[in-house]
C-alpha cells in the first residue's frame, strides 16, 4: 500500500506510522526524521534544514521534495510506503503525484488524524525523542518510557526537540493551517481522505487507522 499521514504537528502522525508500518510490513518515510538524521550528521542539508525547523517554518521544497524522492527510491520502498510529514503544502503534493504517474503508480489512501488544538499543544510540550532514533518518540506523561530518560527500544538518551518551545509550536499550527490543510481538500477531491479520530490511547488509534484501511481493501 502506498499511504499518506497528515495532521497538525503533534497529532501522532511518528507514533502511528511506527506501529503502522510495521503491521503494513512496509517502509516508515518521515521527512521530518530524513531532516532530524542530516541534522546529528550535520550535513548542508540538515545545517540549511535546521533554521527553518527551529523556527517552525517548512523546510523549502527545493531541499524536501527532492529528499522524499530520492528515498521512496529505495529498493524498500518497491511495494509501499507510508508517508509521514510529507507533502506538508500543495506544491509537495503535485510533485508527489508527477512522481508517482512517472513511475505508473498511485497512492491507497491519505490518513488524516484529527485531534483538537489544545491536545496537540499538551502532546508537543511533553514529547521526547530519542536521541539515537528519532523515529523513537515518548511523552513524559502519556506515552512514558520504562526508565525515565531513557529510549525502551534502543537504550538511547531520550530529549525535548529545539523546535518544541511554546513559540515555535504557535508558529507550526499557523503553518499548518495556512500550508497543510489545503492538501487535505486536494486530495478529497480524489476520494482518498480516510479521516481517524486520534485521541484516546496509542493502540486505539492505531486500531482505528487499521481498521479503516481494511475497509478500503475490501
Ligand atoms: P515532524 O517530524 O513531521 O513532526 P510533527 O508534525 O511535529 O509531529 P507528529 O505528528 O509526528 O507527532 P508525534 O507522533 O511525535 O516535523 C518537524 C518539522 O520538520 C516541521 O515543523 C518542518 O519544519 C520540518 N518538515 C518535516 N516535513 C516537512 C516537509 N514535508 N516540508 C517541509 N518541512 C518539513 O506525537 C507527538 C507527541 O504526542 C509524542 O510525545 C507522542 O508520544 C504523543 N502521542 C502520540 N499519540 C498519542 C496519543 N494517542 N495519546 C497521547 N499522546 C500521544
Amino acid at each position: 500500500m502506498r499511504i499518506v499521514l497528515v495532521g497538525p504537528p503533534g497529532a501522532g502522525k511518528g507514533t502511528q506510522a511506527a506501529y503502522l508500518a510495521k503491521n503494513l510490513a512496509i517502509p516508515h518515510i518521515s521527512t521530518g526524521d530524513l531532516f532530524r538524521a542530516n541534522i546529528s550528521q550535520g550535513t548542508p542539508l540538515g545545517l540549511e534544514a535546521k533554521s527553518y525547523m527551529d523556527a517552525g517554518q517548512l523546510v523549502p521544497d527545493s531541499v524536501t521534495i527532492g529528499m522524499a524522492e530520492d528515498r521512496m527510491g529505495h529498493a524498500d520502498a518497491a511495494n509501499g510506503f507510508l508517508l509521514d510529514g510529507f507533502p506538508r503544502n500543495l506544491g509537495q503534493a503535485e510533485s508527489l503525484d508527477d512522481y508517482l504517474k512517472g513511475h505508473d503508480l498511485k497512492l491507497d489512501a491519505v490518513l488524516d488524524l484529527e485531534v483538537p488544538e489544545d491536545e496537540v499543544v499538551k502532546r508537543i510540550a511533553g514529547r521526547r525523542i530519542c536521541r539515537k532514533d528519532s523515529s523513537h518518540v515518548f511523552h513524559a506523561e502519556y506515552n512514558k518510557p520504562e526508565t525515565e530518560g531513557v529510549c525502551d527500544v534502543c537504550g538511547g538518551e531520550l530529549y525535548q526537540r529545539d523546535d518544541d518551545s511554546e513559540d515555535t509550536v504557535r508558529n507550526r499550527l499557523e503553518v499548518y493551517h495556512t500550508q497543510t490543510e489545503p492538501i487535505i481538500d486536494y486530495y478529497k477531491a480524489q476520494d482518498l481522505v480516510v479521516t481517524i479520530p486520534a485521541l484516546g490511547k496509542v493502540s486505539e488509534v492505531t486500531e482505528r487507522a487499521m481498521a479503516a484501511l481494511k475497509a478500503l481493501s475490501e
